[in-house]
């Protein structure tokens, strides 16, 4: 039985959360499930609730987007890069495609070289490689469009490079509909963008990051927390964000290459080591990472999602509960010493997952100088952009809300 699923496109496995393993206990000891639609309750720390984290990378990125604009590249070796010219270039590769690696051209490698090992396969009767200088400008535009995709399907986004993303999708709550919704996300980018990815699950950013490249390209790989320590222990040191060829040489001096046997080494020789970088990682060998999912953006930003207990389509309900969260957002957003805010946005997300943001921007602002007329004002604003999601026109079938959120940006 492996200890973690790594599932292919078109694959399904059936997986058993942590909570409804908690819950066949608690019946099975006479005990009182818990529900399964956990509700955020808003003086509980996100970071005592288990968290589900996805991290994306694009597969071979800017030889796919080349590949995708020029259909001729297709079932061809791509090498992006710097102009071979035949053999003399200078400079190196910045991606290459999957047939192309087969022949060892890769990233980072010097143009030359990689034209001698396209000969090469070449001379052995092999496809040749079609090197490419890479147009950036299309790389950066695709990649804004792949972002915004997966902005809209997480609690929490981070761009963290050019093909590559970290979601919080913890409201989600359970593995099974992260799995589901990042495999349904998988086909969106592929039909709309005809770009494949990889997609790593796990309960931090770190086990995501390593996930995603578990398996590539193409892969959805998921480690649930509690098969943690059995999926990393085998993996070579060299997955571990942070070690670079350097780091892995000394390492490998000291006869580490696996995270094992990262693990075995006690944290006072790693600091020894490796200075304050030791304790990372000896907190990474174990799979810890506390790090949250957030964008530059999001720092400016302050604000709150709820989860109902159960889908609610009662306006009372969910205006209360949109008002507490108000009273709360402007208590912090003095605690942390801001004037004011200049932007609302509400959050609704309805039984079906769709979810959909309104927002208003204030021109001078609202300041929270004088506390009760700075609330008095967000519960207005909050209210009149909350209402339209009551009425036929954006909720048309009348669907039951499952999450609320409100934020606030532009803080000053
Ligand atoms: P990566 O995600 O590292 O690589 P990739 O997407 O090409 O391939 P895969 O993820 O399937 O292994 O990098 C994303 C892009 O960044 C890559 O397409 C080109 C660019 N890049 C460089 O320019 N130089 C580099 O050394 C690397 C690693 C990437
Ligand atoms: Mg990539
Ligand atoms: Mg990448």
């Amino acid at each position: 039985m492996p200890g973690f699923v790594v599932l292919h496109a078109g694959q399904t496995r059936r997986i058993e959360p942590a909570d409804r393993q908690l819950n066949r206990h608690l019946r099975e000891t006479h005990q009182k499930p818990q529900p399964l639609h956990r509700k955020i309750t808003p003086n509980v720390k996100q970071s005592d609730l288990m968290r589900i984290i996805v991290h994306v990378d694009m597969d071979a990125f800017y030889a796919a987007v080349e590949e995708r604009y020029n259909p001729a590249l297709r079932g061809l070796p791509v090498a992006v890069g710097a102009d071979p010219k035949e053999g003399k270039g200078r400079g190196v590769i910045t991606t290459a495609n999957y047939l192309a690696r087969k022949y060892g051209i890769h990233s980072a490698l010097p143009i030359a070289r990689a034209w001698r090992l396209a000969e090469a396969a070449r001379r052995r009767g092999e496809p040749a490689t079609v090197f490419i200088r890479p147009n950036f400008p299309l790389y950066r535009e695709v990649s804004a469009r792949i972002m915004q995709i997966f902005e809209r399907s997480a609690d929490a986004f981070e761009e963290a490079s050019i093909d590559e993303a970290y979601l919080d999708v913890s409201s989600r709550e359970n593995f099974p509909t992260a799995i589901e919704h990042m495999t349904q996300l998988k086909a969106e980018i592929r039909e709309k963008e005809e770009l494949g990815c990889s997609f790593g699950i796990g309960p931090n950013k770190l086990i995501a990051k390593i996930a995603s490249g578990h398996r590539k390209p193409d892969g959805l790989t998921v480690v649930a927390s509690d098969m943690v320590q059995q999926f990393l222990d085998p993996l070579t040191i060299r997955v571990i964000p942070g070690i670079g060829p350097k780091g892995e040489a000394f390492l490998h001096q000291r006869n580490i290459r696996t995270i094992k046997e990262l693990r075995e080494i006690p944290e006072a020789t790693l600091t020894e080591w490796f200075g304050k970088w030791g304790q990372r990682l000896f907190e990474k060998a174990r799979g810890i990472d506390d790090a949250s999912v957030s964008n530059e953006w999001t720092r400016k930003s302050l604000g709150e999602q709820e989860t109902f207990e159960e889908d609610t389509r009662s306006p009372s309900v969910v205006t209360e509960r949109l008002y507490s969260m108000a009273e709360r957002i402007i208590g912090k957003l003095r605690e942390k010493e801001f004037s004011g805010f200049r932007t609302v946005t509400v959050t609704v997300r309805f039984s079906d997952f769709q979810t959909s943001n309104r927002s208003h921007s204030i021109k001078n602002g609202i300041r929270v100088d004088n506390d009760g007329e700075a609330l008095r004002l967000l519960k207005q604003e909050a209210l009149t952009l909350l209402s339209p999601f009551f009425d036929a026109q954006e909720n048309p079938r009348g669907k039951a809300i499952r999450l609320i959120g409100l934020r606030l940006e532009k803080l000053f």
